[in-house]
């Protein structure tokens, strides 16, 4: 693994994860749809609007692996979603299917199963509960993403990322929080595991309030630095000054599942 392109790389992800993937690549292209305002002389970048076929396939040509960061990653109107995480996700894959790219590490989200109660530990094998129109996309990018291991063989990695920082912000992201160091962990795996086919992993670092269970990632020799609770104090004091969401504070997506909420909330979770 060579040749590496980073979508997204303009985003505050993108900028942790530069700096601590370049030293392993001989080229980690960088691509957004605007150029990174402290893209490096040593950066090579090459804009990309996703929901443009073109660009991306220029994009990907002569790359070996992608991290596929772009897109919209937070809640949004129905139409940047649609062009940016739908079709610009099938945009990336099939790019990657055309150009013979060997493996894609997409940048999925928590919000994919934002509507699990924080009481439950869940696996990669539940039944996905989008929090967010956003979310369904990333439920989406899973499901491409399998498609395109099984049909066309790519090794694809989604990350199901939790909530990404120098530190955990508060209570909910002591359950989800991944350092960058760890999380740049987790694309290495991606993208140079020999055994990987399609995975799904949690983006958490060691976190003792976990609602994940990622033995997956453990399996693939993922060993995490990062531990939520020696940020414990700072968190749980930001959380005191944080209003009370009934909705958000039951579930695992916080307010992305109170966001818009017009449903029957003792109906969701009714223990059967
Ligand atoms: C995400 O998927 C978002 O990209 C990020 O902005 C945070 O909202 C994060 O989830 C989270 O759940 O904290």
């Amino acid at each position: 693994m060579q040749h590496v392109l980073m979508t997204g790389a303009a985003g505050d992800v993108g900028g942790r994860l530069r700096r601590l993937l370049q030293p392993h690549y001989r080229e980690l292209r960088l691509s957004d749809v605007r150029r990174p305002a402290d893209l490096a002389a040593d950066e090579p970048f090459i804009a990309a609007d996703l929901s443009r076929a073109d660009e991306v396939e220029a994009a990907v040509a002569g790359i070996e692996g992608i991290i596929h960061l772009g897109g919209v990653s937070r809640e949004a109107a129905w139409d940047p979603i649609l062009s940016a995480n739908i079709i610009g996700c099938y945009n990336l894959f099939e790019a990657a299917r055309r150009k013979g790219v060997a493996r894609v590490v997409f940048a999925s989200s928590n919000h994919a199963v934002g509507f699990y109660p924080r009481h439950t530990h869940i696996g990669v094998d539940v039944t996905v509960r989008p929090d967010s129109r956003y979310g369904v996309s990333k439920a989406f990018g899973e499901a491409l993403g399998a498609l395109y291991a099984d049909k066309y063989g790519l090794r694809v990695l989604c990350l199901r990322i939790g909530n990404v920082g120098s530190a955990p912000i508060d209570k909910r992201r002591l359950s989800i929080w991944v350092q960058p160091e760890d999380l740049a962990q987790l694309c290495r795996i991606g993208l140079e595991h020999p055994d990987l086919h399609y995975e799904i992993f949690y983006g958490a670092s060691f976190n003792e309030r976990t609602w994940w269970d990622n033995s997956r990632a453990y399996a693939f020799g993922y060993r995490p630095t990062g531990r939520a609770e020696d940020h414990r104090e700072a968190a749980l004091v930001a959380e005191s000054k944080l209003p009370r969401d009934e909705v958000g504070d039951f579930h695992q997506g916080g307010n992305f599942c109170s966001a818009e909420f017009r449903g029957d909330a003792s109906r969701i979770w009714r223990v059967r």
